[in-house]
């Protein structure tokens, strides 16, 4: 018997689907993020740094309920809301906000994120930027855009040529973060953090950012993303491996002509 293919499934829905759905959340994270001085803010766990809002959980709410009516045989996996037939051909991982730090504090720098594998791969990818007007989105084997505008990542062939993406969390902290800094302040280089792995992800496809690291990241803040990145002419780390999908992975997305310096610099830990 053949294996089945991408080709077997209706791919066209899906992406279309996926676009007007990170849309169409978006306006609804609008809504609540005008109105963010009136929303209880958690925190998640012992990390002061780590929050979750109303909207979060509103937000996943709604695409996972979107989804199940229109794809009811199709997996799920959301930051907020857990997983569901991870087994299915078609899993869909999607973060409400992205940069939800950002969001509750009035910085415009958050995007709600769907992504798609098929078969286990990152197949399709929409991050929807409503404070900028912006929808990145790509699919495998058909390019990546920015509304309707084709990406192609930086032909920077050193680190001194652009700026890079660089974030952290207090679970892996410094001791990954501050050595890696000053290896790239060292060699010319400048970085810029700004809250959303999924945005900074889709400005290494657009060629904004030459490459973005992040210490320890979860699947659903980067795996629309991936699909960007990778269709842009780009290159990604082994992010999936030992379970990465459910547990995350350090992470590092770049233009072909720094990768290797980058991961040079951040050392073994980034695929160890
Ligand atoms: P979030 O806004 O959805 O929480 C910023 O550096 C990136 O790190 C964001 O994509 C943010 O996603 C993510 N992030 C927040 N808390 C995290 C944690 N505890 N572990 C890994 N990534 C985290
Ligand atoms: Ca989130």
């Amino acid at each position: 018997m053949t294996p089945p293919t991408p080709g077997d499934l209706d791919i066209d829905a899906r992406y279309a689907c996926a676009k007007a759905l990170a849309l169409e959340a978006a306006q609804l994270g609008m809504d609540f993020y005008r109105r963010r001085e009136a929303l209880a803010v958690e925190h998640k766990g012992s990390d002061r740094q780590d929050v979750v809002s109303i909207a979060d959980k509103r937000i996943e709410d709604f695409i996972r309920a979107r989804l199940a009516e229109r794809f009811p045989e199709d997996g799920f996996l959301g930051e907020e809301s857990g997983s569901a037939d991870l087994q299915a051909r078609c899993v869909w991982v999607i973060d409400p906000i992205d940069g939800t730090a950002c969001f509750v504090n009035g910085l415009h720098t958050w995007c709600v994120s769907v992504g798609l594998l098929v078969d286990g791969q990152p197949h399709v990818g929409a991050i929807a930027d409503p404070n900028h007007d912006e929808l990145f989105h790509g699919c495998r084997g058909r390019g990546a855009f920015v509304n309707d505008t084709p990406l192609a990542v930086s032909a920077a062939t050193h680190v001194c040529e652009g700026l890079t993406g660089a974030g952290t969390f207090h679970p892996r902290g410094k001791e990954h973060f501050i050595p890696f800094l000053q290896k790239l302040l060292g060699e010319g280089g400048m970085f810029i953090r700004n809250g959303s792995g999924a945005l900074m992800t889709a400005y290494v496809a657009a060629g904004r950012l030459i490459g973005y690291y992040e210490t320890q990241l979860k699947s659903w803040d980067c795996l629309a993303g991936l699909v960007l990145v990778e269709e842009a002419g780009g290159r990604v780390n082994d992010f999936f491996r030992n379970d990465g999908l459910l547990h995350g992975n350090p992470y590092l997305v770049a233009a072909p002509g720094v990768y290797r310096q980058l991961a040079q610099l951040i050392g073994p830990s980034l695929d160890g």
